[in-house]
Formats: C-alpha cells, structure tokens, sequence
C-alpha cells in the first residue's frame, strides 16, 4: 500500500474502545452470574478471537455494532470446547486463558497464529504449574488438563499484566490465598474491573491478594478508547506542521499514560480536558498540538506504562532535535515481532541515525528522512508507526500488509485520512 502523504493535520477523533479492556469484559462477563454489557467494545481481531474462544465453551454473547451482550454463567458455567481454541495474534487472549481453564474440570487445547507460536507461554505456565495447574508446551499449542488449584506467593520477575491476571485469574479458583508481588506496576483494569464485580480481590501497592471466589456480579461496561491507538494521533498531531488534534473519550488509567509523560518530557504540547471516571476506569479527552520536540531517556519502571507505544514514540524521536536513548525495554523483544529489531530495520531503511541495543534503541533525531518500502512484519503497531513516521519522510513510502491494523484499530486509516485539512 502508497502511503499518502498529508501537508496538515487537523480536527478531533474518538479512537475505538481500549483493547485490554474489551478482552477482561468479555472473559470476566462470561464467567459472571448473569448478562454484562459492555458498551464501546474493540471490534478488533484479537478481541473477537476471545468472543469466539467463549462461544466455543458455551457462552452466548451477541454484538450490535460496539456493543456486545455476554450471557455469564458464573464461574463453574464454561463447558468443554468441542475444538481447538484458536487465538489468532492475541498474546492477552492466550496468557489469560491459560489462568481460566488451568482450574476447570476439563481439558483445552489453545493455539494461535505464526506470531502467537513464537510467543513465551512458560511465564504463565510456570506460575500456574506452582499452583497445581498441568499444562503441557511452553509455547502454543498448549494442552490444559484441568485441576484442582491452590494459593501460591509469587515474585514477578518480569512486569507483565497478561503473567499477573493469568495468575489472578487462576486464584479466583484456588484453594487459600494467592499473592502476587509486582516489580513495577503494570495495567491494572484486571483488578479495577474485579473489585466491581465482587471478587475477593484486594491490592496494596505492588501486592495483590486474591481469594477463591464463589461468584462476580454482572456489570454494565463502558469502554473507554484506547490510549495506546490514541498515541498514533498525539505523536502525529506534535509532529506535523501548523496541526492540532483532539483525540475525545481516551482512557487515561495511570498504569498507561507513560505516553503522555514522556511525550510532555520531549516538549510536546498536550492538553487533558473533561477528566471522568467511567466503570471505575479514568478517561479524558485529549487534545495535541505541533510542538518543537527534543530527544530525551526512556528507563526504569515508565516502561510498563508505555511499553505498547514505544514503536511510535520512536517515530517522535525521530523528528525530535538531539538524542533518545530507550533501555530496559527488552521486553519488546516478545511481542508481536521484536519491536527493537524490526524498528531498528526499518527506520534505517529511512536513512534514521538508530542504533539497536540489548534492551532498547538510541535515535539521533532532527534530521530529514527519506521513503522506503516498509515491511510491518504482520505487527498492527508497526503498521501505524511507519505510516505516521512516512508522513514527513521524502519521496514516497509503502507498507507491505496495511491490513495487520485490524488487530487493535480496523477502520485506522480511515481516521488517519479523515484528519487531513
Ligand atoms: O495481546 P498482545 O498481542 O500481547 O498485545 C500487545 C499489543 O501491543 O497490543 C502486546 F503485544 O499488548 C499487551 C501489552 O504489551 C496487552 C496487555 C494486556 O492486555 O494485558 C499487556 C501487555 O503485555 P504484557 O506481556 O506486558 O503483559
């Protein structure tokens, strides 16, 4: 695909429902007692992975446009899949399913795409093998025999909302406490969203305990947009010339706003209005305008709280005077692709001053930049980075699979178009 280049950007957008949100709707209001609506769900591929993993054991949810109705049956309701569950590119429906089904009374085999089979799964599979789970495979397709489970305590040696719900998850099943100790504080809608459906759940600091729990209320779910497709429009609006966007409804949870403190850090002009709290969660809207940015260092425990935006603050880095240096992002490495080195790859194809390191990347940014065919290695948020990044480059640029968006943002280009003025 040509990626056409605008002069300016201008005029407000509401980007679609938060992705870690929709898929905890929709699991959490499977196992309730009773119907959730979940208004503003992310009609994205890998939140409709998960719906069809939950009709496949049994659950009926129905979808209207973005609103989808999940019909729980509480958290002894999910009967045994009469197939494989596939769960296409989504590492969230993999890891968190994994927590459910490791202490139900039968057995399930998950597996996913080409990316999904390369992704770590033993970081979910240890911790829930320590509560008495039987899992077989490290990576998919893994084989859950179903079993009795119990409390463990458990260090996090790595910060990952998707290692910490599976084990959550798996508590609410458990016999005696389960306790998790985080290194640094990663997404927290798993336990905001727990807390108003009545789970034994309590959260101090970077501690969590969780208790076996008997049954969670159902809920009326309003799905703020989501900040990590948000932050292709604030990097975006900052960077093109005579610009300035408002971005309406965005989820601004401080366990992922880190965009929004480095971005500001780097010079960016960036407003928060009508600040609200929806179903527990924190939204505002937001609004960018072009700002002069300077290069700045990305460490430490902000990497969780942005650690899915760090393709497209690269993409700031670029267009920002002086250097940015990115550590202790090694996690990026088991993503979708590896985020450091598909980045590094592809900004020099653009002539970019980028050097991969063993846990991040160093930009020299300011300088001019030129097009280049661009491979998005079937990653969403490479997608979107290049084509925001290809805007100020000279001469032409290209994206091999424009169509890998549909993972987290199906209709992107089209707002992304729509702001031309
Ligand atoms: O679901 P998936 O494929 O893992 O999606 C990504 C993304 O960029 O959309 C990561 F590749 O987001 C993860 C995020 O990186 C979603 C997530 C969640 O909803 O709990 C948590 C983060 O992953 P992790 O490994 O840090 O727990």
């Amino acid at each position: 695909m040509l990626i056409n280049k605008m002069n300016r950007v201008n005029g407000e957008i509401t980007v679609p429902g938060d992705k870690s949100i929709s898929h905890r709707a929709v699991m959490l209001g499977a196992l309730a007692d009773g119907t959730t609506r979940i208004n503003g769900f992310l009609r994205g591929a890998d939140c409709l992975s998960t719906i069809d993993c939950f009709r496949k054991m049994g659950i009926k949810i129905e979808e209207s446009n973005d609103t989808v109705t999940v019909y729980g049956k509480g958290l002894h309701g999910l009967s045994t899949p009469s197939e494989t569950l596939y769960t296409g590119n989504s590492g969230t429906t993999t890891r968190l399913l994994c927590g459910i089904l490791a202490g139900q009374p039968f057995d399930t085999t998950i597996t996913g795409d080409a990316s999904i089979c390369k992704r770590p799964m033993g970081r979910v599979t240890k911790p829930l093998e320590l509560m008495g789970a039987d899992i077989e495979n490290e990576y998919c397709p893994l084989i859950i025999h179903g079993k009795k489970l119990h409390g463990i305590e458990y260090d996090m040696p790595v910060a990952s909302a998707q290692v910490k719900t599976a084990i959550i998850l798996a508590g609410l099943y458990s016999e005696g406490e389960t306790v998790i100790n985080e290194k640094e504080k990663s997404r927290d809608h798993t336990e905001l969203m727990l807390k108003a459906m009545g789970a034994n759940i309590k959260v101090d600091g970077l501690t969590i305990r969780v208790n076996k729990t008997e049954s969670l209320k159902p809920q009326n779910i309003t799905v703020p947009g989501d900040i990590s497709s948000a932050a292709f429009f604030m990097v975006l609006g900052t960077i093109m010339p005579e610009s300035k966007i408002t971005i309406k409804n965005v989820g601004i949870n401080p366990t992922r706003t880190g965009i929004i403190d480095v971005m500001r850090e780097m010079g960016a002009n960036i407003t928060i209005l009508n600040k609200r709290t929806e179903g527990g969660e924190l939204a505002a809207d937001i609004t960018v305008e072009t700002s002069r940015l300077h290069g700045t260092e990305i460490c430490g425990d902000i990497i969780p709280r942005l650690i899915d935006e760090l393709p497209i603050i690269a993409t700031a880095a670029v267009f920002a005077d002086g250097k940015t240096v990115i550590r202790d992002a090694q996690e990026l490495k088991v993503k979708e692709t590896n985020r450091i080195r598909a980045v590094v790859d592809e900004f020099k194809k653009a002539g970019i001053d980028i050097t991969e390191t063993d846990d991040g990347m160093i930009i020299n940014g300011g300088k001019p930049i030129h097009g280049a065919d661009f491979v998005t290695y079937g990653d969403h948020r490479m997608a979107m980075s290049l084509a925001i990044l290809a805007q100020l480059a000279e001469g032409n640029s290209t994206l091999d699979d424009a169509k890998c968006v549909d993972v987290s943002y199906p209709s992107f280009f089209d707002d992304f178009y729509g702001l031309e003025k």
